[in-house]
């Protein structure tokens, strides 16, 4: 992103905060169980706070077009007046929403890569993959308030989203962690910021379905909590990947695992990542069952070397009610369960074309 990015955005979200006064009703929206969604909307509830601001709404929501159209109808009924959208990609749901949206008096904060035909209003800050939204927020408003009480959240949310990609980042996270190291970067159990971001990773998982919970725990450095919940989720997680070891198909044209899990919590994201990051030459998929209609998935390929994002949305083309986005290297995905079978013949075709290497 070119300099001039970073002045003009700057500009935006000064001006966004600095226009709200007590009597506005804000509501935050940011990306559910993803700690960059967490760490955003804590960091923006800490600028509201110095600014005498509480919150109407704080809610966490998924990549579906029913749960964005909350924000729109919290909009509509005059709870709100003034919207923050965190780490929310909307170009692939819907653009006449975006639009209605857009109508709102809203501060929108994303770096999730857009659809290329995509036509995005100033308004909205959209950055590349490596500014995570919790450094965006950190970063561009700097100047809107004392980060001391939620310094420590920063290097957790950066090494979440592989901000270290980029070299300004990963100096930055080297500069304030003695123990990391361009060796272990990737390997998030070898010094502390990574165990951190694990633990962290582990509660919003534990409180899947109640993340304002781990919200008030993270917001209130709850480090007790956050240890227990993370020795539950820990364990299942190893379970997970053992478990996936066993059972995951493999298709060797394609190089990819393919495997369904039905963890305990919502980890299959995190699992998914690790399987990756440990085994850079495959692309990884996990399926859930979401209880419904369909199957929830995660893909990754660590290194980014296929563009998963852009394989997965290829993939889900024609199929009805399917969603699909997220990151080059890693990506998330919604299908009907009846459109497995061609969900996985696309996705090996598409992987097979893109090749490896
Ligand atoms: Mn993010």
């Amino acid at each position: 992103m070119e300099e001039s990015f970073y002045v003009k955005s700057k500009e935006k979200i000064e001006s966004f905060f600095n226009s709200l006064n007590k009597d506005d009703k804000v509501g935050i929206f940011a990306h559910s169980n993803c700690l960059d969604g967490m760490v955003s909307a804590i960091f923006v509830s800490e600028i509201l706070r110095q600014k005498n601001i509480i919150p109407e709404i704080i809610n966490f929501i998924p990549y579906t077009m029913e749960e964005i159209r909350r924000i729109e109808k919290a909009a509509e009924s005059g709870r709100i007046n003034k919207i923050i959208v965190l780490d929310i990609n909307l170009d692939s749901l819907d653009s006449d929403l975006v639009k209605r949206i857009e109508k709102i008096n809203f501060l929108f904060v994303d770096h999730h890569p857009s659809a290329e035909d995509f036509n995005w209003s100033d308004k909205i800050i959209k950055a590349e993959s490596a500014d995570c939204t919790s450094w965006l927020i950190y970063y561009l408003g700097r100047d809107l308030f004392d980060k001391k009480d939620i310094d420590w959240l920063i290097d957790p949310a950066m090494i979440h989203e592989f901000a270290f990609n980029k070299k300004e980042h990963f100096d930055f996270l080297k500069e304030r962690n003695k123990d990391i190291t361009e060796d272990n970067i990737n390997k998030v159990g070898e010094f502390e910021s990574g165990v951190l971001m694990i633990k962290l990773s582990s509660l919003i998982n534990y409180y899947k379905d109640n993340q304002i919970k781990a919200y008030e725990i993270i917001k209130n450095k709850n480090l007790k909590e956050i240890e227990e919940k993370n020795k539950i989720v820990s364990e299942e997680f190893d379970r997970c990947i053992e478990e996936y070891k066993k059972n995951a198909e493999y298709y060797r044209d394609a190089k990819v695992y393919i495997g369904i899990l039905e963890p305990r919590f919502d980890i299959n994201s995190a699992v998914c990542t690790k399987l990756s990051v440990d085994d850079v030459d495959n692309t990884y998929v996990i399926l859930r069952d979401s209880g419904d209609e369909f199957f929830k998935g995660s893909i990754r390929d660590h290194l980014g070397k296929r563009d998963v994002n852009k394989i997965c949305k290829n993939a889900i083309k024609g199929l009805k009610d399917s969603v699909a986005g997220g990151h080059n290297a890693a990506a998330g995905f919604r299908i009907r369960k009846e459109d497995l079978k061609d969900f996985k013949e696309n996705l090996r075709k598409e992987l097979t074309e893109s090749g490896k290497d």
